[in-house]
């Protein structure tokens, strides 16, 4: 039985993937050298201080800064990432999501947002999906980063759902074995290969139904 409904933000909801690689991009610009989309492809789902490593060894800098330094590139990178965000509108929320969520929250489904981002909060408010969740937790609330199962077994938790009634919406593949690891069913989101492992894999929304949910997951 589900009874839960937990979505990642980042590349299901919503695509800001393409502003954190613009603003990761910038700062590579300004240090001296490229960052690629391909590289930008591997700082989805992952946390913001990761994905500045992921940035510095792509310019061979690793080992080039202090922790202070590179907290202060994170909030270089962070501020001009919030320029972009504070720009969105309900236009960017992605296909098939909205008629998902009231057909979920039609037949009673509980709905946690479970991101590593900072800012889901703001971002969530921009394009006006927060009235859709019972519970938010987010980058601000969990120590442990995906594929550690933290954010998933907190938003659980809070609402007193056992994870076996629990399915996750995941577009990373450390989403979808944090899913796993927190006993949790998952629907991979997208074409990547990388999402194999979850119970279920979808290439986006459109279409998607709570009726769909139910026999793809229970296969
Ligand atoms: P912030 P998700 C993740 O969000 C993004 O996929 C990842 O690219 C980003 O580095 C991370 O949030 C931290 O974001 O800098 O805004 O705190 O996919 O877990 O919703
Ligand atoms: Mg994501």
């Amino acid at each position: 039985m589900i009874t839960c409904c937990i979505f990642d933000l980042d590349g299901v909801l919503v695509d800001t993937a393409k502003y954190h690689y613009l603003a990761w991009r910038e700062l590579a610009q300004c240090l001296g050298f490229e960052f690629t989309p391909q590289q930008g492809e591997t700082t989805k789902g992952v946390s913001r201080m990761a994905s500045l490593d992921i940035v510095l060894r792509a310019g061979g800098m690793e080992h080039r800064f202090t922790d202070e330094q590179k907290q202060e590139l994170a909030a270089r990178k962070n501020r001009r990432y919030l320029e972009y965000v504070h720009r969105m509108t309900s236009e960017e929320v992605l296909p098939g999501v909205l008629p998902l969520l009231a057909g979920l929250r039609a037949h009673g489904m509980k709905l946690i947002l479970g991101s590593a981002s900072k800012n889901a909060c703001a971002i969530i408010d921009r394009c006006g999906l927060r009235p859709y969740f019972d519970c938010i937790i987010d980058g601000n609330q969990v120590s442990k980063a995906k594929p550690d199962p933290e954010v998933f077994a907190k938003g659980a938790e809070m609402l007193h759902v056992p994870p076996s009634e629990c399915v996750v919406f995941e577009d990373a593949a450390a989403g979808i074995e944090a899913a796993t690891r927190a006993g949790m069913r998952s629907v991979g989101v997208g074409d990547n290969p990388s999402l194999g492992k979850a119970s279920l894999q979808i290439s986006s929304f459109e279409g998607f139904t709570f009726e769909d949910l139910l026999s793809g997951i229970e296969k």
